[in-house]
């Protein structure tokens, strides 16, 4: 209930219901009464041309959900005719969240409409607002990680650094955002991003240690997730990072009663967050703005962990070294990486090995479909008829990038940026095994090669490498959480 009320308030115009609509036009009616007051006679003859009564707010449409100043406009001559716009207005910006990221710099994750951005070169700032001392103003950088995305809406960063230390006496204060359209109409866009509580600011939040040794930032989740996949994933990766992980899992709708269910004792421990997400849906993005929510991830963990990663639930990370990964980072970390990038392995999502040939086919079935996807799917680099593009993950230090994407970050403040030996860190992708709650082996090839067969993937090779860690991640989850329920 508490959910679909918030929904309401959070739909643009069109969308909203009749109580809402009189609300607005209550809001916009005030609103214009006190522009009337404030610019004089010019403003009155604009709304109520001479042949009618005066009727404050029957004309109200016109300004509906756009705050314009019209007051310079010349309506001394002619027959006045009126332009009246209905229908969707494209927000400048749609807030998701706003971070301070250490004694003088700020970033906020925004929705804002491409269109109106590569129409209007629009001026951002920033202030820093107190109650005792002079306001400080600066001018805001906007980065535009996913600006080829062809969607209403795109994903905008906007980085704000003062030339001086501001709150740092913990005296609380205020981020205000403006946005300046060019032109006269339009008035700013003005608004507090971010309101700091007196005592609120500590200087050790934004330097080591950290609560967490790594952050996990995946893509917003959506559709019909197997919960038992999500189960798989969570445990393998809780054992191979280590339990001072934090798993931010985004909720785009994918993350249905059973999914969270099988969440739910790692939320217990404080290893997984779920944010949900399910009301941005209402505003048209990439892919339910999968930009917008790894740069809110990113920044958000920032004063959470020395790493972050980036990566989706059908990826599982490997390493064949034997340097445990919070190790491997402090190592990189210590040469001054602060981003790399690690391959990944396409793996069949349907090519099963039958070991033991002599096991009856229902008997053996049976025992396959309880198997984890990563001990029964071992065919590795098919070869599927099609280039497949290689694709690379990644990880960072949130606090050495400004701004990231889904593949690697192209904003990053200092150091270095290499790719991952795959001996040292790779991932092994499993396109297509969890959204959809079906049995995966479609498949027992007779040749090791797995060539030929129905799925006419040919010439593949067999990587046991995640199969053989089954049994134990199997016992870690056990251990750490118990007994789990199969729901496929
Ligand atoms: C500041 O944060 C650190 C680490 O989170 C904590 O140990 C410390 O007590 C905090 N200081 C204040 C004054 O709240
Ligand atoms: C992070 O890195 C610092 C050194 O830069 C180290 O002292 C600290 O233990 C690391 N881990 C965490 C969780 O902050
Ligand atoms: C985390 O793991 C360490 C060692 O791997 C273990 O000693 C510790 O008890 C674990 N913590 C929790 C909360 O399970
Ligand atoms: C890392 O960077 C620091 C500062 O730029 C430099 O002094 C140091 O030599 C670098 N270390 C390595 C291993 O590159
Ligand atoms: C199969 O893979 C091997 C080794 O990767 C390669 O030499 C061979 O040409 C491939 N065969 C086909 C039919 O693609
Ligand atoms: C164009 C338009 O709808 N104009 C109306 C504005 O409001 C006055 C007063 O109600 C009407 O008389 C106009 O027709």
């Amino acid at each position: 209930m508490k959910s679909q009320k918030s929904l309401v308030e959070n739909i643009p115009t069109s969308g909203l219901g009749f109580n809402a609509v009189v609300v607005l036009v209550v809001i916009n009616c005030l609103l214009l009464v006190f522009q009337i007051s404030s610019s004089g006679s010019l403003y009155e003859r604009a709304w109520w041309p001479t042949e009618a009564q005066p009727m404050p707010c029957a004309n109200i449409t016109i300004a509906m959900d756009e705050n314009l100043d019209m007051s310079s406009i010349d309506l001394s001559r002619g027959e006045v005719r009126s332009f009246r716009a209905h229908g969707i207005a494209t927000r400048l910006i749609v807030e998701v969240g706003s971070y301070r990221n250490g004694p003088r710099t700020f970033s906020s994750v925004v929705l804002t409409s491409k269109r109106l951005n590569n129409l209007h070169d629009i001026l951002y700032e920033c202030e820093w607002a107190t109650a005792d001392s002079p306001t400080l103003k600066v001018k805001a950088r906007a980065i535009k990680p996913d600006w080829n995305m062809g969607e209403l809406y795109g994903t905008m960063v906007i980085v704000c650094t003062f030339p001086k230390d501001v709150g740092t006496k913990s005296e609380g204060g205020r981020l205000i955002l403006t946005a300046h359209y060019p032109g006269a109409f339009r008035t700013p866009e003005r608004f507090i991003a971010l309101t700091e509580m007196q005592g609120e600011y500590n200087a050790s939040r934004f330097q080591p240690p950290y609560p967490y040794d790594m952050t996990f930032c995946g893509s917003p989740l959506y559709g019909n997730i197997s919960p038992q996949r999500i189960r798989e994933w969570i445990a393998y990766h809780a054992y191979f990072l280590g339990n001072r992980t934090l798993f931010i899992f985004q909720d785009a709708g994918g993350i249905h009663d059973d999914v969270y269910r099988v969440l739910k004792p790692w939320i217990d421990l404080g290893q997984v967050l779920v944010e949900n997400l399910r009301q941005a849906e209402v505003y048209e993005g990439y892919y339910h703005h999968q930009f917008t929510m790894l740069n809110d991830c990113l920044l958000r963990s920032q004063t959470l962990s020395n790493w972050t990663f980036f990566f989706d639930v059908d990826e599982f990370l490997f390493s064949s070294g034997d340097k445990k990964p919070v190790d491997l980072l402090a190592e990189n970390a210590r040469n001054n990486v602060t981003q790399f990038l690690f391959k990944t392995v396409k793996m069949s999502d349907g090519l099963c090995l039958k070991e033991n040939k002599r096991e009856s086919d229902s008997h053996f079935m049976a025992k396959i479909s309880r198997k984890w996807a990563f001990e029964k799917l071992v065919y590795a680099k098919c070869d599927y008829g099609w280039t497949t593009v290689e694709s690379r993950k990644y990880a960072v230090q949130p606090q050495m990038v400004w701004a990231t994407g889904v593949h690697y970050s192209e904003h990053m403040k200092q150091g270095k940026r290499i790719d991952m030996d795959p001996d040292v860190l790779r991932s092994y992708h499993y396109h297509n095994t969890v959204n959809g709650r079906t049995e995966l082996c479609k498949e027992f090839p007779k040749n090791p090669n797995g060539e030929p067969n129905s799925l006419k993937v040919k010439n593949c090779t067999i990587d046991k490498s995640m199969a053989d860690l089954g049994p134990a991640v199997r016992s870690y989850e056990f251990a750490m959480v118990g007994e789990q329920p199969f729901i496929l």
